[in-house]
């Protein structure tokens, strides 16, 4: 008998016929908003979910769903997993690492120059029919090439961000992180290893790509604001929460720093409303892994997972391998 899986949101309908071929599927392509009671009823008899990120997978569903036995999730980041909870009830968390890593480091980089450039700023005042004449400092930002590049959060993303600011734009480039990189990893970013308190007062960009959790929860406040350079610019690709958005808010408008260029939010897709009123800003809705081809790969994988587990025991991207044993 085939394994029953449910499919949370609206995917690409190949990969929906993919998991068809192996799986009795429930899925949800009307893209229906569930309430997380909805989304236990829909899971009452599956063995499997696909996730996209948003979906919270806590003790109180898996405590509810007894047959579950996988998660796999559309996205690296699993902060929507409780995976201690899913280890204690022995369901298998998967995610979908390395298929977005180069287009999330482009978007990474085009948000960063798009900010320090203040397009978002010049285009609003371009449609608006402000421009009359030119003006030496109109929109003046801040140089890309040739300045300190800090990261916060030195995984494969951080990686690829460091890459292109030192290959691309000759930028000097500092990081900070959990642990720090091997040697070689280093060279290959032309990277330096240095405390947060220095990346913070030294970096004329600083990105953040960093996993969210407890420990990193506003990891930049308004304290940590303050060490940074008046000119200097932000960059949250990471998550929401990691940034006190309302302090952020406030060292924009106070020019703390120069300027912000934010994917993510707190308790998205809500935005501070501060944040709207401020213009040196640039949001955009959380598509930084948003390319089709990059989008397809992310549910293939996360298929693939479902099918390697649920067929052969063999999943491709663990986060909690010991439930495998
Ligand atoms: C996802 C992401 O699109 O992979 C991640 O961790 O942040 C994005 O690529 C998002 O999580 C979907 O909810």
């Amino acid at each position: 008998m085939k394994a029953r899986i449910l499919v949370s949101r609206a995917v690409f309908p190949e990969v929906i016929a993919r998991l068809a071929q192996h799986f009795d599927v429930s899925s949800n392509q009307a893209d229906e908003a569930w309430t997380p009671l909805q989304l236990i009823q829909k899971l009452q008899g599956k063995q499997g979910i696909f996730t996209t990120g948003g979906e919270r997978i806590d003790a109180a569903l898996l405590a509810a769903c007894p047959e579950l036995k996988i998660c796999a999730n559309m996205a690296v980041g699993y902060n929507n997993f409780d995976l201690d909870a899913m280890t204690a009830a022995g369901v298998l968390a998967t995610n979908a690492p390395d298929v977005l890593t180069e287009t999330t480091a482009d978007f990474g980089f085009a948000l960063l120059m798009a900010t320090a450039r203040r397009m978002a700023e010049a285009e609003h005042f371009l449609r608006a029919g402000q421009w009359t004449r030119w003006r030496y400092d109109l929109f003046a930002g801040a140089d890309i090439h040739g300045s300190t590049l800090g990261i916060l959060g030195m995984g494969r993303i951080g990686q690829g961000i460091a890459r292109r600011g030192a290959h691309g734009f000759g930028m000097k480039v500092i990081y900070h992180n959990r642990s720090r990189l091997d040697a070689a990893t280093e060279l290959g970013c032309k990277a330096s290893y240095v405390s947060k308190e220095e990346l913070l007062k030294t970096a004329d960009h600083l990105v953040l790509v960093l996993p969210y959790s407890a420990s990193s929860h506003h990891a930049i406040g308004a304290a940590e604001l303050a060490q940074m350079k008046p000119t200097a610019t932000l960059v949250n690709i990471a998550r929401g929460g990691i940034v006190d958005d309302a302090a952020l808010a406030a060292a924009l408008r106070n020019k703390t720093i120069a300027a912000a260029g934010l994917d993510v939010f707190e308790g998205e897709p809500k935005v501070h409303p501060d944040l709207l009123t401020v213009p040196n800003v640039v949001l955009t809705p959380h598509i930084a892994s948003a390319t089709l081809p990059t989008r397809l790969a992310m549910a293939n994988l996360a298929a693939d997972n479902l099918i390697g587990f649920l067929l052969n025991n063999k999943p491709l991207t663990p986060l909690n391998a010991k439930v495998l044993i």
